[in-house]
């Protein structure tokens, strides 16, 4: 009970840290942009005791916690009571460079687990982070550590983000352990009061999914009054008590309540009694005691548990809890005056000048209250963010190429021949595709390498000797992770996955695939993913118009749009498989890279800061040019160019291209080539990485490095000022068209803007206007000269 009262202490002291740090940041910092911190002084309260019980007394280190976006000050606050946040960070909230409004694993300096923001996802990062957990261990790796539980900390309307229940499903069908979701049932969002008896949907729904549902209701100090003659009517008149109404009694406080409770049950004796029993004061506390503000009932239920499956623990709370504006319907963006600020500060007993002190206004000594915090088992283990080393991967990856294929079937093949060998890198691969797996050409992979399951499961056609060109068996020792069709499960999965260095410490290599049009169906998770700095391969295949027979419906536009802008996530788009396997080496190390963030002087790319990689591939079978791999035309892949056809010194005409379009390009070049002279033909595996290095360069010589050039100036160096460039991809035609800026050239650039028809590749493309007389009649246009004889007979 010692412990209990040290705690209390310590819940009173974080509130205190998280409202001060925010009025700081508001009021008491220079606020030149006068942007004011909404969303956080009631969230962050509302989730006070919780917090404090979970930090101070239930986590290891071994736990991962997602924290509610808006309970970031709690965090802070938490952490600068562990010593592991600096004060000058928290004056600093929300400012250049200081404490992050959200967690972030990146920016922050203070042992964030999961990164949160938009609400939903960080909560389904903790249920893939408990099944690559149990990935990992599976594969025996890791054993060493202990298990820890993966949690998130959530709000109530956090709920209605659909991707909670796409991930709840799949936890299921996952076999699902070690997972906790606490709610912070305060029935308030951000707009408004929630719908009354969520609570019994959501445990319905949980208990459906095999969750344990651990209702945190009533505090202590109610379950007291229950026990008192009376309390039985008391207790049902809190149960029956719309949620609005709970939330302006709380916010009214002890008359309010004395007077509506008198109105509404104070004729029936015992109760009456009750209630007079307890001054204003004392019925305000017993009316705000709720579950998920008694540090008793919630560090009992926390150590109840007894067993490794998932559990919900629904938590009563109050937004705004110990602060003027509690329960207040418009509490959200609430910020505390300077004059209830003054008399929160004096009721907490911190004199002026001491608001950050670790150990003013409380009853425990500072020594009594320091050798708790260094008893604190979450902060007993060191530094949480684990490590693992580098899988070493060779340049070549070995394939044979057919004479005429696509980039799907060569990935195919790869991966084919990586699952054929005996090597560590093999080992580390997970392969992950939400019901796509397949069509997107890993099956040969998955025969190889198994489907990932806790519990073994033989394929039922192979015992019934059934032909099939497929062996789905599972087992612990799988490989591939075969997911239902929800392609935000893809994205958190790739997200956890991708973590497991940090977070298991030991490195895994996740490739996911799914059909190019779907990311915009995960978009918000991929993003995510990427800020949070998790690494895997996406590699999304069939893409764009050339999908044709397949309709506007599945074919994608706007994706080498966000390939290029997606920060984090290095795009490529090859069309010959010998590059693809270039990419695909460079790709699975580039996703362990973790060095500084300077750029190279060649390329002014920084690879070595690593990040994600998408592969936009495509199921066209293209011609493959027979060559040698040399050192040079590797890097000239992976940096993002190289020249098939490099331009003569009177080069009248440059067409650049991306992707399946490149016999359409390579066929208009040749029958230009007796009517424009010199024509180049630029190969574009990666406009984003291009693109980069253009800007970077372009930054690094306005700072006065006056040397600094990309590799797209360094292929441009040459090419004459008057020449004109037709572009040509299949996919937003913007993509290409900025490579005019890098010297002033005049382009000309074609791709997909409208969606698209079904069709063959060669309707489509003339259609469209990305096929090779579309080049040649756009080329005709920029770059004036005789008529092109061949206009018209591609
Ligand atoms: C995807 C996404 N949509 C919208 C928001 C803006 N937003 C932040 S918090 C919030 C609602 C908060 O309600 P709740 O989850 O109940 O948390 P509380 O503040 O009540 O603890 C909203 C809509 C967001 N952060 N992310
Ligand atoms: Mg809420």
């Amino acid at each position: 009970m010692r412990d209990l009262s040290i705690l209390a202490e310590l819940e009173r002291k974080v509130l205190w840290l998280a409202t001060w740090t925010i009025h700081h940041a508001n009021h008491l910092r220079d606020n030149a942009d006068g942007l004011k911190v909404g969303g956080h002084q009631a969230s962050s309260a509302s989730l006070a005791t919780i917090m404090t019980a979970l930090y101070f007394h239930t986590l290891r280190p071994q736990d991962r916690v997602a924290v509610k976006p808006h309970a970031s000050p709690n965090f802070h606050a938490i952490q600068y009571l562990l010593g592991r946040q600096t004060r000058e960070k928290l004056e600093n909230f929300r400012g250049y460079k200081g404490a992050q409004s959200y967690p972030s694993r990146t920016k922050d300096i203070d042992d964030v687990d999961f990164s949160t923001g938009s609400v939903g996802l960080g909560v389904a990062q903790t249920l893939f982070s408990s099944l690559a957990q149990d990935y990992v261990r599976a594969h025996g790796w890791g054993l060493e550590r202990p298990e820890g539980h993966m949690i998130a900390l959530l709000g109530d309307a956090e709920l209605d983000e659909g991707n909670i229940f796409e991930a709840m499903l799949e936890g299921w069908k996952q076999g699902l352990r070690n997972c906790w979701w606490i709610v912070d049932y305060n029935r308030q969002s951000l707009d408004a009061v929630v719908r009354e008896g969520l609570w019994e949907r959501y445990q319905n729904l949980f208990r459906n999914f095999g969750w344990d549902v651990v209702l945190l209701k009533y505090g202590t100090l109610q379950q007291a009054a229950f026990a008192e003659p009376g309390g039985e009517v008391l207790r049902r008149w809190i149960d029956n008590c719309p949620n609005q109404l709970y939330s302006a009694l709380v916010f009214q406080g002890g008359a309010a309540w004395r007077k509506r409770l008198n109105d509404e049950i104070g004729d029936q004796g015992q109760v009456t009694a009750l209630l007079e029993r307890r001054s204003d004061e004392d019925l305000a506390r017993l009316m705000n005691n709720l579950g998920g503000h008694d540090l008793g009932s919630i560090i009992a239920a926390f150590d109840a548990v007894d067993h490794d499956r998932p559990v919900c623990f629904i938590a009563y709370t109050i937004k705004g809890y110990g602060l003027p504006f509690a329960g207040h319907k418009d509490n959200h963006a609430g910020l505390m005056t300077s004059a209830q600020m003054e008399m929160f500060r004096k009721s907490m007993n911190i004199r002026p000048g001491e608001e950050w002190s670790q150990f003013e206004g409380l009853e425990h000594s500072a020594a009594e209250i320091q050798a708790f915090l260094d008893r604190v088992p979450f902060a007993s283990g060191g530094n949480r963010s684990l490590q693992a080393g580098r899988i070493a991967v060779p340049d070549d990856l070995p394939i044979t190429i057919q004479p005429q294929t696509s980039t799907q079937l060569g990935f195919g093949a790869l991966l084919n021949e990586l699952g054929r060998s005996d090597t560590l890198l093999a080992a580390r691969i997970v392969t992950a595709s939400p019901d796509v797996t397949v069509s997107t050409s890993l099956g040969p992979w998955v025969n190889r390498r198994g489907l990932f399951a806790r519990e073994a499961l033989a394929d039922t056609f192979k015992s019934e000797r059934i032909p099939s060109t497929f062996n789905w068996e599972f087992s612990p020792k799988g490989q591939h992770i075969e997911l239902g069709i929800a392609e935000m499960n893809l994205f958190c999965a790739l997200s956890a996955l991708g973590l497991s260095h940090a977070i298991n410490g030991e490195r895994l290599l996740p490739v996911g695939t799914l059909y190019d049009p779907f990311i915009a169906r995960g978009l918000d998770a991929l993003n995510y993913a990427c800020y949070q700095d998790a690494r895997f391969i996406l590699v999304a295949t069939p893409s764009g118009i050339t999908l044709a027979p397949e309709g506007g419906a599945h074919q994608s536009i706007a994706e080498p749009l966000i390939g290029i802008a997606q920060d984090g996530l290095a795009t490529f788009e090859p069309a010959f498989v010998d590059e693809l396997a270039v990419i695909l080496a460079f790709a699975l190390d580039y996703i362990q890279r973790e060095g500084g963030g300077e750029a190279s002087e060649r390329n002014w790319l920084r690879d070595e800061t690593g990040g994600s990689v998408y592969l936009r591939l495509s199921t066209r079978p293209v011609e493959q040019i027979k060559r040698a791999m040399t050192p040079m035309l590797r890097q000239a892949i992976v940096d993002g160019a190289y020249w098939l056809r490099p331009p003569g010194p009177n080069c009248q005409l440059v067409v650049a291209y991306t992707g399946a379009v490149a016999p359409e390009a390579i066929q208009a070049v040749g029958l230009m080539a007796e009517d424009r002279r010199d024509i180049g033909l630029l190969v574009i595996t990666s406009a984003d990485r291009l693109n980069a290095g253009w800007t970077a360069a372009c930054r690094a010589r306005e700072r006065g490095l006056v040397h600094a050039r990309s590799h797209i100036e360094r292929l441009f160096a040459g090419l004459p000022r008057h020449c004109g460039m037709v572009t040509v991809l299949d996919g937003h035609p913007a993509t290409l068209a900025w490579l005019g800026a890098v010297n002033g050239h005049r382009v000309r650039p074609l791709g997909v803007e409208h969606f698209g028809q079904t069709g063959s590749i060669g309707e489509l493309y003339r259609h469209y206007g990305i096929d090779a007389n579309a080049i040649i009649a756009a080329a005709q246009m920029i770059a004036p000269g005789r008529p092109i004889r061949y206009l018209g007979a591609a």
